[in-house]
């Protein structure tokens, strides 16, 4: 047996059917998971051998009076300090500096991240780009209307390079990514399973989450809480690809969206300039 066998014996993620990981500190959550799923396992094994045995042990026929004195050894007290001390091994060990890791260490500008926000709805997902300039465009519920789904300002210059798309966000390969995650209605959940991240969207809040995708390639997003009865439907895509082609994509949304704002912006010109003149009697 090579030890890449042996390893992969040994993995009980891949056992218990986990997705493949295409995120760079995926490893680490994984990591953290098999050793989880190990200990749970042993644990599993040894109390229910234990319960078993004492089924057996201090069954009625062999223990016709009962024992007033009870157990007398100290095994089980050494044992559950043992327990205590491996489970607080994952927690200061593991757990808790992973997650650290993934709230301190959050790209800024210099790093030059791509930064998206993703807007949970009753059944699906809005993706906004901030575009080049890092920045997003503010947001009115004015300008909801005509294609303006997320009623981004038309006027304001953040918005100029900005990127709006439904279902379908592409990444691009090797490039961290900020992902600020919200929602327009109920409590939603964006998973991105082969990414090794997951964050509620709640309404009124936007929580960052961060990774850096390692291979190219297209998988499902996931709402991962239950929030109404469409959730089952409540799918998006997303696609991890070469800068190339995400630029040559990112061109054509732009396109679209900014063909939206300058249609927007013509109509508040005119309603603009009715509002403006004298009234007719
Ligand atoms: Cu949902």
């Amino acid at each position: 047996m090579t030890i890449a066998a042996i390893s992969d014996w040994l993995d009980l993620n891949k056992l218990m059917g986990i997705l493949p990981n295409h995120s760079e500190h995926g490893k680490e959550i994984d990591h953290m998971l098999n050793f989880c799923h190990w200990f749970m396992l042993i644990l599993f094994v040894g109390w229910l051998s234990y319960f078993v045995y004492t089924l057996w042990r201090f069954r009625a026929g062999r223990n016709p009076k009962a024992d007033y004195h009870g157990v007398t050894s100290h095994v089980s007290t050494h044992l559950e300090a043992s327990v205590v001390i491996v489970e607080a091994v994952i927690l200061l060990g593991f757990a808790i500096p992973l997650w650290g890791k993934r709230v301190n260490e959050i790209p800024t500008d210099e790093k030059n991240p791509l930064r998206i926000r993703a807007i949970g709805y009753q059944f699906g997902w809005f993706f906004h780009y901030a575009g080049p300039d890092q920045k997003f465009g503010a947001q009115h519920p004015r300008f909801v209307g005509g294609g303006n789904n997320l009623g981004i300002d038309p006027n304001d210059p953040n918005s100029a390079d900005d990127v709006v798309v439904t279902s379908n966000m592409h990444l691009q390969n090797n490039r961290a990514t900020v992902v600020r995650v919200s929602s327009r209605d109920v409590i939603h959940g964006f998973c991105l399973p082969q990414m090794r991240v997951q964050q509620d969207a709640t309404p009124g809040l936007e929580a960052p989450m961060w990774f850096k995708p390692i291979t190219t390639g297209a998988w499902e997003i996931i709402c991962a809480q239950l929030c109404g009865a469409g959730h089952f439907g409540m799918r998006a895509d997303y696609t991890v690809e070469e800068q190339k082609d995400f630029d040559a994509w990112f061109k054509d949304q732009q396109d679209a969206t900014q063909k939206v704002f300058a249609a927007q912006r013509e109509t508040l010109k005119k309603q603009a300039a009715e509002a403006a003149a004298p009234a007719h009697h």
